[in-house]
């Protein structure tokens, strides 16, 4: 697939997603969604790729939904559930379902649709040039994409129930505050911090960062001693990766381990 509104590399591990509709602060089209699913897709199957950051060009992350895109090419209005189900809602399962971590650089607003491709990522790393809004409320919809479900379990039921209700608009420093972000860097330093955290995270057991993410995830639905019997058969598993024979040998050895994500 070619790709026109969002631009793909791989670079020391990394795969690279940039958002690129910069005019319209990368607002979601349905053309850009196919894009990045199929990007995400080749993160999910390419080995060499062990962590993988989505992130914005121009001065916003993404500015959600594209509002002048909701005609089908015939010029027919679409079905909004149809669209999410076509689009977002897979963009965020794939996201989610990701064995590999997944980094949003948010390097600008980011908003409705927007910010929950930001909340489905494993880590937030934000310029501080950064803001968030469910912007949702503001042309009277519900928060979708995952929303409902990602932004509780980020900050907390009360906040995120704020945040949905208001619309209201939070620079990173109030998004450091409330927990919806990892880290805040300032903007010149932003592009650089962001490449080493996730070169950084490319360099980890990758294979373990997927199982962990994967179990932590079931684990919001399952009870302890599920999760007690799940951890065990993950374990396993984990324990027949060469990652864990260099992690143990390394230690060791006290030498720095060098994982392969295998
Ligand atoms: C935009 C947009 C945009 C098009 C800025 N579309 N052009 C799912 C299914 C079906 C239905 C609908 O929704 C959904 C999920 C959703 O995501 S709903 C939420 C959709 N998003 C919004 O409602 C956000 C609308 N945008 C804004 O509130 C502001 O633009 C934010 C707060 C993002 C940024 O404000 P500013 O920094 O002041 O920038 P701006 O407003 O001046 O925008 C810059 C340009 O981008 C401007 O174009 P122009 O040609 O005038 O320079 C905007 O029209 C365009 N743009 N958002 N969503």
């Amino acid at each position: 697939m070619t790709y026109e509104q969002i631009l793909f590399e791989t670079k020391e591990g990394v795969g690279w997603i940039r958002l690129n509709r910069p005019d319209k602060l990368n607002a979601l089209t349905h053309g850009l969604s196919g894009e990045a699913l199929d990007a995400l897709d080749r993160c999910a199957k390419e080995p060499e790729i062990r962590a993988v950051v989505i992130t914005g060009e121009g001065r916003g992350f993404s500015a959600g939904q594209d509002l002048n895109d909701l005609q089908s090419p015939e010029g027919q209005t679409v079905s909004v559930a149809d669209h999410l189900r076509e689009n977002y809602n897979r963009l965020i399962q794939a996201i989610v379902d990701l064995p590999k971590p997944v980094v949003a650089g948010v390097n600008g607003v980011a908003a409705g649709a927007g910010a929950s491709l930001t909340f489905a990522c494993d880590v937030r790393i934000a310029s501080d040039k950064a803001s968030f809004t469910q912007a949702f409320v503001k042309i009277g919809l519900v928060p979708d994409s995952g929303g409902n479900w990602l932004l509780p379990r980020i900050v907390g039921f009360a906040k995120a129930l704020e945040l949905s209700m208001t619309g209201e608009k939070i620079d990173a420093a109030e998004a450091l505050r409330i927990g919806l972000v990892n880290q805040v860097v300032p903007a010149d330093e932003f592009p650089s911090e962001l490449e080493s955290y996730a070169q950084a995270l490319a360099k980890m057991p990758t294979r373990a960062i997927g199982a962990t993410k994967r179990i932590m995830t079931d684990a919001l639905h399952l009870t302890l001693g599920e999760t007690l019997e799940r951890e065990a058969v993950l374990q396993q598993e984990q324990a027949g990766s060469e990652d864990f024979r260099e992690g143990v040998n390394a230690f060791m050895e006290k030498r720095e381990p060098r994982f392969t994500g295998r």
